[in-house]
C-alpha cells in the first residue's frame, strides 16, 4: 500500500529511499560500524582505566576522545541523510517541509550548548 502510494507521488521513479528501506546511508555503513566499534573499544578502555586507578584527568582526556569521536560519527550520519534523505525529498517532491523540519529539529539538538 505504501510502495504503491510512493510509486503514485513519485511517478514510478524508484527513490533513493526506496532503495535503502527509508535511510542512505547504505554506502557509508561499514564504516559507521567499524568507528562505532572503535568506540566501543575506546569505552572499555576508560573502564580499565578506573579500575587501575588512573589519575582523573588523564581518563577525562580519554572520555573527550570518545564525545569528539561520537561526534564524528554523528557528523557523518548527518551529512549523508542530508545528501540522501533530504535532497530525495526535495528533488521529487514528497514531504520536504517535513524533511528540512526534521532535519533542523536534529541540527538543533547536536548543537545546544
Ligand atoms: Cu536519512
Amino acid at each position: 500500500m505504501m510502495n504503491l502510494w510512493n510509486v503514485v507521488l513519485n511517478r514510478g521513479r524508484t527513490t533513493e529511499m526506496e532503495q535503502h528501506n527509508g535511510h542512505s546511508y547504505e554506502d557509508i555503513k561499514p564504516d559507521l560500524l567499524n568507528r562505532l566499534k572503535r568506540i566501543e573499544g575506546q569505552v572499555r578502555g576508560v573502564a580499565k582505566m578506573l579500575e587501575s586507578d588512573r589519575y582523573c584527568v588523564d581518563v577525562l582526556i580519554q572520555l573527550a576522545a570518545v564525545k569528539s569521536a561520537i561526534h564524528q560519527v554523528s557528523l557523518s550520519l548527518l551529512e549523508s541523510h542530508t545528501r540522501g534523505c533530504v535532497v530525495d525529498a526535495i528533488s521529487n517532491h514528497h514531504g520536504e517541509k517535513e524533511k528540512i523540519d526534521e532535519l533542523m529539529d536534529v541540527i538543533r539538538k547536536f548543537t545546544r550548548s
